[in-house]
């Protein structure tokens, strides 16, 4: 079966969708944005990306940005696996260095295979929440995706037309009716794909397409689920985290519970008190004092960076009418810090158009219900369109800085 058409047929499918992983991506980490004051991702230096405020509206944009890259990144898996299969006698290429350019296109391979293994070896662990090695997944992601997306445009400079005549060299649909009794070796070719005494087959190329496809699709539907709400989220069997965790107007995804977060309920309770600054301005409210002020409800999504989202209804005070309470009508960014002492995601940086909105809210009810300790009891952040991990829970403090300040 092994030749440069169905290597070029696994190879467009990569071609077409793989530019969507990396601008999805991209997306993302501009959303989970180094400028927003938390300690992932890290600073990643000149590759930093322009410095625009993520928007928020369409209030769904996160969600569908980070549901794209995961979904597909994971579809893609068989797809990647199946064209390294494809090639695996350019991968054991011998002697390995006979001109300057053949090195350089191994060099090339080398980036792309190591890249996109990495890429999704990263992208797998960093869902199931295994921070193994003690670095940052999402840095590591990053610098792993730009490494593999250089080798990706080498590759397919190099290998375009290639592709193109091997597509052209058996029309698909032609393809497609070929059972395994009439599916012959395609001819010999430069690249040594093709096998030099090739066996009898075991499966035809239509099959080999579609058991890829088909592990693709399966794939798929084990992971759509976890962006998706009521019973459908019970199918996202791959993705434990994302799951419901129970019914009730409270059964949603909890990235942290208050106990693993190390929340003291004595801290919550009657003498918890919320503290907003701006410059020499102070005010300390209380929940009552908090359910006094105007509320506002908004059902608005909570996307987790690693790859589940769900649509709620949150009910709370505007973000900017706490800034008005301490004269920072014209606010230029707010410094939300948690109760939680320890944790990575115990504060966030919002920028002005994030705090602005008028459905950004400090939560105080959810879908007509006060919050539960681990959704952020007594109050907590959401904001249309903001990565979930800036949306802190067991909020003590909003500072806000002036923009004429
Ligand atoms: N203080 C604090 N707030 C936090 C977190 C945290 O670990 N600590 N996790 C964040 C992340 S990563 C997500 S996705 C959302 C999840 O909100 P939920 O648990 O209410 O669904 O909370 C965010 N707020
Ligand atoms: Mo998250």
């Amino acid at each position: 079966m092994r030749g440069p058409w169905l290597t070029s047929v696994y190879g467009l499918v990569l071609l077409v969708t793989l530019p969507l992983v990396i601008v999805t991506g991209l997306l993302d980490h501009l959303a989970y944005g180094p400028a927003y004051g938390q300690a992932f991702p890290y600073d990643v230096g000149w590759l930093r990306l322009p410095a625009v405020d993520w928007p928020t509206r369409p209030s769904w944009l996160f969600r569908v940005t980070q549901g794209l890259h995961v979904t597909l990144g994971i579809m893609l898996v068989p797809v990647v696996l199946a064209k390294l299969w494809s090639v695996i006698p350019k991968l054991f290429d011998w002697p390995p260095a006979r001109s300057v350019a053949q090195v350089l296109e191994r060099l090339t391979l080398l980036l792309l295979v190591g890249g996109i293994l990495f890429e999704i070896a990263t992208g797998l662990l960093n869902m199931q929440y295994a921070y193994l090695f003690g670095f940052d997944f999402y840095t590591a992601h990053y610098f792993g995706a730009w490494v593999f997306t250089a080798a990706l445009v080498a590759h397919v400079a190099l290998k375009l037309p290639r592709l193109v005549t091997a597509l052209r060299s058996r029309p698909v649909v032609r393809e497609l009716t070929v059972g395994r009794a009439g599916t012959r070796p395609e001819p010999p070719d430069p690249d040594g794909l093709v096998a030099a005494a090739p066996g009898d087959p075991t499966m035809s190329r239509r099959g080999a397409i579609a058991l890829v496809g088909g592990l693709s699709v399966l794939l798929g539907a084990l992971t759509v689920g976890q962006s998706l709400d009521g019973a459908w989220r019970r199918t996202a069997l791959l993705l434990p985290r994302g799951r419901q965790p129970d019914d009730g107007p409270t059964g949603f995804p909890v990235n942290r519970s208050a106990l693993a977060a190390g929340i003291d309920p004595a801290d919550t309770g009657p003498a918890w008190r919320l503290t907003l600054r701006a410059g020499d301005r102070t005010r300390a409210l209380d929940r009552a004092a908090l359910l006094a002020l105007p509320q506002h409800t908004a059902r608005l999504p909570i996307a987790c960076v690693e790859g589940w989202s769900t649509l709620q209804t949150w009910t709370g005070v505007r973000l900017r009418d706490l800034a008005a309470l301490v004269g920072a009508e014209d606010v230029d960014a707010a410094r939300v810090r948690s109760l939680e002492r320890a944790g990575l995601f115990n504060r966030a940086t919002l920028a002005a158009n994030q705090v602005l909105d008028p459905d950004s809210l400090l939560a105080l009810r959810v879908n007509g219900v006060d919050l539960t300790p681990d959704h952020g009891w007594p109050a907590r952040v959401i904001v249309p369109a903001l990565p979930g991990v800036h949306c802190t829970k067991w909020v003590a403090s909003i500072e806000f800085d002036r923009a004429t300040a």
